[in-house]
């Protein structure tokens, strides 16, 4: 099924329809993981390759100037240019405390982002704590992590398909995965992949790097989720747009 067609299904959450729209809109499924500390540079990223991404993935806790009139900057760039928030909040902890940790604090993530994950250890409360913080579930939407792209990680099968079952039970609010492959067959489900370079290789922590085809075409992944392979590039709009058609290239041939 195409992106559009997956858009369409009577299961698919709101953020997820406009997500495989703009995709499809837009021609992108290159996710930009905006890994940088101050918000002159995310601001700066996100006007010039904003054309070519459908989300836009965010640290909040590493930037060092994390402001409210930051936020509203980017939340006008994302409308500007069509792409969602995606904050990377891996939340982690049992549900009453989550639940603080999304709408609470200084960052009151829930107030501006699109999406954001969690990770599936703690158990469903996590999500429904999460949840139960939305007056309407119907603007903002979750990943679980079901898989992580770092060597020695401890997700295995047994437990990415618990965290499926678990997304399964949460449609009004999962709407997909952090994963290195398609790990769930339902059409709605989107499956996210970090850990993507135009070359495969490893850091110095131990972090996996597969290609473009290999994740979306083999693998069955639908966005690409590219941080460093676009911000330490010489020339990070034209790398931007690399990894756009790239991405974009091995979806059609899938
Ligand atoms: N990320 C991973 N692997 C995971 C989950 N999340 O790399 O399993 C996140 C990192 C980083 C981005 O926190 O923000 O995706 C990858 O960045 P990179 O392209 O610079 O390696």
């Amino acid at each position: 099924l195409s992106f559009r067609e997956r858009g369409m299904q009577k299961q698919t959450h709101p953020v997820a329809r406009r997500l495989f729209d703009i995709m499809e809109q837009k021609q992108t499924n290159l996710c930009f993981s905006a890994d940088v500390d101050n918000f002159a540079e995310l601001l700066e990223l996100a006007d010039k390759i904003g054309q070519y991404i459908c989300c836009i993935k965010t640290h909040v806790d590493i930037m060092e100037d994390f402001s409210a009139q930051n936020i509203k900057s980017l939340k006008e760039l994302s409308v500007r240019h069509n792409f969602l928030i995606f904050e990377d909040r891996k939340f982690a902890d049992i549900g009453n405390t989550v639940r603080s940790q999304y709408t609470g604090g200084i960052y009151k993530i829930s107030d501006w982002c699109d999406i954001t994950n969690a990770h599936s250890l703690p158990g469903p409360g996590i999500v429904s704590g999460l949840k139960s913080s939305l007056d309407d579930k119907s603007t903002r939407a979750c990943l679980l992590i079901a898989e992580m792209s770092s060597q020695g990680n401890l997700a295995d099968s047994k437990y990415k398909q618990s965290t499926v079952e678990m997304a399964s039970e949460h449609g009004d609010f999962v709407i997909g995965f952090i994963c290195t492959s398609k790990v769930s067959e339902n059409p709605s489900h989107i499956h996210f992949t970090p850990g993507v370079k135009l070359i495969n290789g490893v850091d110095g922590f131990g972090q996996k790097y597969l290609t473009p085809d290999e994740v979306i075409r083999r693998r069955g992944s639908d966005v690409i989720i590219v941080g460093r392979g676009i911000t330490e590039s010489a020339n990070r709009i034209k790398t931007a747009k690399e990894f756009q058609e790239a991405g974009w290239m091995a979806y059609n041939r899938r």
